[in-house]
């Protein structure tokens, strides 16, 4: 699925649709920081060969980062960034079985040659962040645009009644 109609330039896939609920928050601050997305639910033992397809296709399309989402025994990401020299980010999903600690460990223990760039479980939102610094690098519109979402958020802190008492020291 293409967001926004336009060449997208962050590839985010799923093991499943069950991911979907936690990936869209991504999906969500990639949109305020107006990056075109694209996100794909593509299991990498069920269809490994349209993963294949996705992967070996998504440069040409304009895909510069990928963000892979998993749960379980999650090679998803791993998969991904084998078939790819473009950057991956890894988002562990959380499970029933050991609360995401099995997810993450799939993912962040990548031996060496192939890296995986992890996020904390459930983490899709620093996944958009940090998929958004990566191409901030050769964008120097999209790093204003993240430096005012660090701004604002900065400033909602500053801002809360809990500190008032400390708003004079700015
Ligand atoms: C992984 O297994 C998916 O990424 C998902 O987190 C988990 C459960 O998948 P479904 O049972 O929803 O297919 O492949």
């Amino acid at each position: 699925m293409a967001e926004h109609g336009i060449a997208a330039r962050v590839g985010i896939v799923c093991g499943s649709r069950s991911d979907f609920p936690v990936m869209e928050k991504a999906v969500e601050l990639l949109g305020k920081l107006e990056i075109p997305c694209e996100l794909h639910a593509i299991s990498a033992h069920r269809a490994p060969d349209l993963l294949f397809r996705f992967v070996g296709g998504a440069e040409a399309r304009g895909i510069r980062v990928f963000i892979a989402a998993a749960g379980g025994a999650a090679h998803l990401p791993g998969v991904v960034a084998a078939k790819t020299i473009l950057p991956v980010i890894g988002v562990p999903i959380q499970t029933q079985v050991a609360g995401g600690l099995d997810s993450l460990l799939s993912i962040v223990q990548m031996p060496k040659g192939i890296p995986v760039a992890t996020v904390a479980v459930g983490g899709a939102e620093n996944a958009a962040l940090l998929a958004a610094e990566i191409l901030a690098l050769s964008d120097p519109e999209l790093r204003g645009r993240l430096q005012a979402y660090r701004d604002a958020q900065t400033r909602s802190i500053e801002d809360d009644e809990t500190n008032a008492d400390l708003r004079g020291e700015r």
